[in-house]
């Protein structure tokens, strides 16, 4: 960015055109099938239908050309169920209940409220409905609330709540600059929740081409509008933010657990050049007991940037490469990115053009843009057919034991004034032929779903691990995000918390920065609160550009690196708790980091608390986020919290001074928290050997925690291998009860041993196990008890 005071001269000053718009007019007729969850509608100015998908989730569709289309998106995995509806009509409204909303159609506007079954309203438009403006794009306003909070949005710069944002949705290879001017990056969600007085609903807006959510321009009103195509949106009722993540991912997907490797410590560079390089790397990690269960291979690795190829001269033997580092615990992830290169002598090119399998105009010629090979074509994914091609292809690195796959560039990204593909391009769309201009947000998920579904059928009941830069709505189902092109700023490493956490809000659970920072040059102080952030983000990679400084966990002295694998170490501990969240997020669709606002929606410091956040439930962290400093405040919501590293008892609803020495991330455990922890290993391929479960007990209260482990590996779980256990804990006038239940055993656990500490106890402290009093208990000192259990009993 060269701009100078030039920008803004005041003669450049633009003219503020007001936008002709035109509503929908008035209803004219409609129509309902017999089951009556879909309405088709009438307007002066266009037709809306309505679909009702559950109780609480509906449809709104609305063309000013003809009846809407009910064809979706490939975002979108739900059909409609058969919901009981029942209309009502007056002279003014249109009325269609199910049993959790009501929607009230104004039939001079046509425009749309919901209510609750309380009559509660859940949302309204404002004045102006739906409609189209002069450019003809599809617009709908609605009523924004003093109380309104706007959360989710995908992959944006800038604090926690987006009131007072304008947001494009449109997949963007932003190398720089990632700050709060930046309105498009990789990943294209158009979706968000609000929360209002401790309620919350939901909009997604499921519409690939550009989008734009405007919570900015007006105090009372806002808006969300699709440069191309229809309004197709659905509105998720809550009436919790838990529950409107869980309807928007029964609509969007979920995320499918990851295989445990994936939520391991990764190392990656742009590039590890050879396989020496490789081999020396890992061997560093093992010398100096670092964990580590990934290295990546940034684009060197391929033969002239050719996908699915190695460069034979620096990675000679790359089968056996792979296997000698799988069998260290260390698995190999390659970079794949979308362009193959124009070459009539290589058989990914020859593949694409004698199958027809590359992106065209519609008159037939193949679209080139310039990436990293040089002139490039892309494969189509929108093609069914093609997305088979693409993840048949894998078999090239999944037959040399590769179980991970990187796509990267995938908005798509070229060379070129607009950064992306020709708009022109006619993409196939089997048989539903659409311009790039109507699809482009789609391209990175559609590569993703090819890529995780190719592996997987290679990968012979092995769970398959995508990394994707890009990325639409329901990218959950095949991927896991990072955020790209960071720079190694205090600012970025800020930044990134808001940035996951919305991601996690908008159906993305396993999302994170690179660690360290990508471009500039990292310090040993900030890679060192860098990974104790990392220790906790769901994805956890360390990565940096080609020129910087190397920023290896080692790579800023002695006094930082015990730091830092203090800290890797850590997510190893923390694991089997981290594992059961993630578990949790594929069957609901809650995020494992989340913001402290989905737990207390009525905390008005949460609302826009965008510099700690909250590992499920009961966990607080508040990573330290500015150079030199060994402090800071931290928010405790109601309750009473205990310092995860000083047993220190806070008292909630209301903010703490902390201290935090370079070796202190601070971390703060919810009374009544029950916590299951492993062990240090040199990677999630280490036999656990025991698992702590740490308990800090509420005074006369009760809590449970259920606990889940499987093989982290296969798929066999939705067969339902696994284990799981529910724990309870029960204190009365210094009286335990802890109970265990096991919910299923299906699967054995490594460990046969468990250990059980109890936090912030009393000596006198009379405990009983299953109903069973344990008289030789120990007390340890530091009001804690230990008390080993086998698993037998649980
Ligand atoms: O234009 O593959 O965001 O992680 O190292 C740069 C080289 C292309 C961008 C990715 C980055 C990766 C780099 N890629």
């Amino acid at each position: 960015m060269n701009d100078t005071s030039f920008m803004i001269l005041p003669d450049k000053e633009k003219e503020q055109k007001t936008l002709n718009y035109r509503n929908l007019g008035s209803l004219l007729s409609y129509t309902s099938d017999e089951k009556e969850n879909l309405l088709e509608i009438k307007c002066e100015n266009g037709y809306v239908s309505v679909i009702f998908y559950r109780e609480d989730i509906v449809r709104i569709i609305m063309n000013p050309k003809k009846v809407p289309s009910k064809k979706t998106s490939l975002a979108v995995v739900k059909e409609p169920e058969n919901v009981l509806v029942e209309i009502e009509e007056s002279p003014e409204l249109l009325k269609a209940s199910s049993r959790k909303l009501t929607l009230v159609i104004n039939k001079s506007t046509v425009n749309v409220s919901i209510y609750d079954p309380k009559g509660r309203l859940i949302v309204s438009d404002s004045d102006n409905g739906m409609g189209t403006n002069e450019k003809q794009e599809v617009i709908c306003y609605k009523r924004m609330d003093k109380d309104d909070h706007y959360y989710g949005f995908g992959e944006k710069t800038s604090f926690l709540d987006k009131r007072g944002e304008r947001m494009t949705m449109w997949n963007t290879d932003v190398y720089a600059p990632h700050n709060p001017e930046i309105d498009s990056l990789y990943q294209s969600i158009p979706y968000f929740m609000t929360i209002r007085q401790g309620y919350a609903y939901g909009i997604f807006l499921d519409n690939p081409s550009k989008t734009v959510f405007d919570m900015k321009s007006s105090m009372d009103t806002y808006s969300f509008s699709a440069e191309t195509g229809p309004l197709d949106y659905y509105v998720f009722a809550g009436p919790t933010p838990k529950n409107v993540l869980e309807q928007y991912t029964t609509i969007t997907g979920k995320m499918p657990i990851p295989p445990k490797w994936a939520l391991g410590y990764h190392q990656s560079r742009y590039s590890y050049k050879s396989e020496a390089e490789v081999r020396e790397l890992v061997k560093t990690f093992k010398e100096k007991n670092i964990p580590l269960d990934a290295v990546y291979l940034d684009i060197h690795y391929m033969d002239g940037y050719r996908v699915f190829t190695f460069d034979e001269n620096k990675f000679p033997n790359p089968k056996k490469l792979i296997q000698d580092l799988k069998d260290e615990g260390v698995h190999v992830v390659p970079i794949v990115d979308p362009g193959v290169k124009e070459d009539p002598e290589y058989f990914a090119y020859q593949e694409g053009v004698n199958g027809n399998h590359f992106c065209e105009y519609l008159e037939g010629n193949i679209y080139y843009g310039n990436v990293w090979p040089g002139n490039s074509a892309f494969p189509d994914f929108t093609n069914n057919e093609v997305r088979k091609w693409w993840g048949d292809k894998h078999e090239y690195y999944t037959k040399m034991g590769i179980e991970g796959v990187w796509n990267d560039m995938n908005e798509p990204a070229v060379f070129n004034e607009t950064k992306t593909m020709d708009l022109k391009v006619m993409h196939k769309n089997d048989g539903d032929p659409k311009t790039h201009r109507e699809l482009h947000n789609l391209y990175g998920f559609l590569m993703g779903e090819a890529t995780y579904e190719g592996m997987k059928a290679q990968l012979d009941g092995k769970r398959p691990f995508l990394l994707t830069r890009a990325g639409y709505a329901g990218v959950q189902r095949y991927a896991s995000v990072w955020t790209g092109d960071n720079r190694s700023f205090w600012e970025h490493l800020q930044m990134a918390i808001p940035m996951c956490l919305n991601l996690g809000v908008s159906g993305v659970p396993f999302c994170g920065p690179d660690v360290g920072g990508f471009a500039h040059d990292s310090n040993g102080q900030l890679l060192t609160r860098w990974t104790q952030f990392g220790t906790f983000t769901p994805y956890f990679r360390n990565h940096s550009v080609l020129e910087s400084i190397r920023q290896e966990p080692w790579s800023f002295g002695e006094e930082y690196e015990q730091v830092i694998k203090k800290y890797i170490q850590e997510r190893y501990v923390w694991l089997p708790y981290l594992y059961t969240l993630f578990r949790e997020a594929s069957v609901t669709g809650l995020p494992v980091m989340r913001p402290l606002v989905l737990e207390y929606p009525l905390d008005k410091h949460t609302f826009n608390l965008s510099d700690q956040f909250m590992i499920g439930t009961d966990v607080i962290v508040a990573p330290i986020l500015k150079p030199d400093t060994y402090h800071r405040v931290v928010y405790l919501p109601e309750g009473t919290w205990v310092n995860y590293w000083t047993e220190e008892k806070l008292t909630g609803g209301k903010h703490h001074l902390i201290e935090a020495a370079l070796d202190i991330l601070p971390i703060f455990v919810k009374e009544g928290a029950i916590i299951t922890q492993g062990t240090v290993k040199s990677s999630t391929e280490t036999k656990e050997s025991e698992l702590s479960i740490h308990i800090y007990p509420k005074e006369n209260g009760e809590s449970s925690f259920t606990y889940y482990e499987d093989d982290g590996s296969t798929f066999a779980y939705e067969d339902g291998a696994y284990f799981e256990v529910k724990i309870q804990v029960k204190m009365e006038n210094n009286r335990l009860n802890l109970s265990f239940h096991n919910l299923s055993d299906q699967y054995q656990p490594d460990w046969d041993k468990a250990v059980v500490t109890l936090h912030k106890v009393r000596e006198d402290l009379k405990i009983a196990v299953n109903g069973k009093e344990q008289l030789n208990v120990e007390f340890t000192g530091e009001n804690k008890i230990t008390l080993p259990i086998k698993i037998q009993d649980l």
